[in-house]
């Protein structure tokens, strides 16, 4: 007896690789629903040799269904995330949604996994930036504390969908073959398809991911503050991002800097790192190792290396975060919580619906 498990938003760039993390899960599986919009209903795509037919997302369509992952958009999940957990399943939503609402565990299974044991149908996965902070600092909090984080991302293109992996492959060969000056290259989706103007990605950065929110700050860098103290469960850390988009197509890097509460030498740190489970210590300066983007693709893991002190604080310690932004970021962080609620006996109905149906 295995689950029927269903992926909303099969199209995508993250409902692609939720496929191919399915097709290679423990997971006890029956049949795979793969779902989209109007648009994509009657093709097919394919899980384990098999060609599977996509249906339309509607209020009805989760009959039988024991498992939904959503990836298709937060409006999307707004309106069909309670409908599925009606009709039985359990939701694993990869939008930002349902992410601080009280009634939804925020979960990366190697940090939190706990907080799913008295679900209420929906467990939100964390944006992806976020998720491979916390598999970097987690083991450091457990042991000497956390006051303050200071990042910068240097984010992939593919974190804003399929489209804008198009139009980055577009403006590279535009600038590189047909020699167009970046300037004059022409832009519809980055930096984020939800705003007014749009810039070209090809050799340039473009320090904005999502819009902008009231105090200046981009949403994408609000949720690695706001989801940080969620995850582990202490408004008192300090959090300030700066998230930027640069020409990479997949694997996010992140320059880290954080203070401790209780001094940590630093080989201690690169120990705890190493012994983490989803973590990957790669550091040798004096063999020029590190994690980079393009050795992370494909990888579940998080890489971690450039661990070094800072300067002047004494409590002080930087370091270089990468993982595959589609994998750890989404695809296997909601796959590995379903995972982990079959491994908890968490696959069930719940008694009670909490949220409104629309
Ligand atoms: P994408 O490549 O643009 O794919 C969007 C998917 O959503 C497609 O499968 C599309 O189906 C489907 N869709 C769009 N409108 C729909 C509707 N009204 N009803 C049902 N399905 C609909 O985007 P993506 O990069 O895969 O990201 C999808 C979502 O995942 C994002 O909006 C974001 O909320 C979330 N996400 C989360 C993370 C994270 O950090 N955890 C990272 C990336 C994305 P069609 O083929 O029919 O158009
Ligand atoms: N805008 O899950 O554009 O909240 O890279 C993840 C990635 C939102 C999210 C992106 C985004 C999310 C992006």
């Amino acid at each position: 007896m295995g689950y029927t498990v269903a992926i909303v938003g099969a199209t995508g760039a993250v409902g692609t690789q939720m496929i191919k993390m399915l097709e290679e899960s423990t997971l006890p599986i029956d049949k795979v629903r793969l779902l989209a919009s109007a648009r994509s209903a009657g093709k097919t795509l394919n899980f384990k040799g098999q060609e599977l037919v996509i249906e339309e997302t509607t209020e009805t369509a989760f009959e039988g269904v024991d498992i939904a992952l959503f990836s298709a958009g937060g409006s999307t999940s707004a309106k069909f995330a309670p409908y599925a957990v009606k009709a039985g399943a359990v939701v694993v939503d990869n939008t930002s949604f349902f992410r601080q609402n009280p009634d939804v565990p925020l979960v990366v299974p190697e940090v939190n996994a706990h907080t799913m044991d008295a679900h209420n149908g929906i467990i939100a996965c964390p944006n992806c930036s976020t998720i491979q902070m916390m598999v970097a600092l987690e083991p450091i909090r457990q042991k000497w504390g956390l006051d303050r984080i200071i990042v910068s991302t240097y984010q992939a293109v593919s974190g804003a969908g399929a489209r804008a992996i198009e139009e980055t492959k577009r403006e590279l060969k535009e600038a590189v073959v047909d020699g167009v000056d970046p300037k004059d290259l022409k832009a519809e989706i980055l930096p984020c398809g939800g705003d007014k103007k749009h810039y070209p990605i090809a050799f340039n950065a473009l320090p904005q991911i999502d819009v902008f929110t009231d105090n200046d700050y981009t949403y994408e860098e609000m949720k690695m503050t706001n989801e940080t103290k969620k995850i582990m469960e202490d408004d008192a850390i300090k959090v300030s991002a700066t998230c930027v988009r640069v020409p990479v197509l997949s694997a996010h890097s992140e320059s880290v800097y954080i203070e401790t509460k209780d001094l940590a030498p630093i080989a201690e740190v690169k120990e705890a790192i190493a012994n983490f489970p989803g973590a990957v210590l790669e550091d040798d300066p004096s063999q020029q190792i590190y994690p980079q983007a393009v050795n992370a693709v494909g990888s579940r893991e998080t890489y971690v290396g450039r661990i070094r002190k800072d300067l002047d604080a004494e409590k002080g310690i930087h370091m270089w975060v990468v993982s595959d932004n589609l994998l750890k970021g989404a695809a296997w962080n909601s796959v590995q919580i379903a995972e982990t609620l079959h491994e908890r006996g968490l696959v069930r109905p719940t008694a009670e619906l909490k949220f409104e149906l629309k």
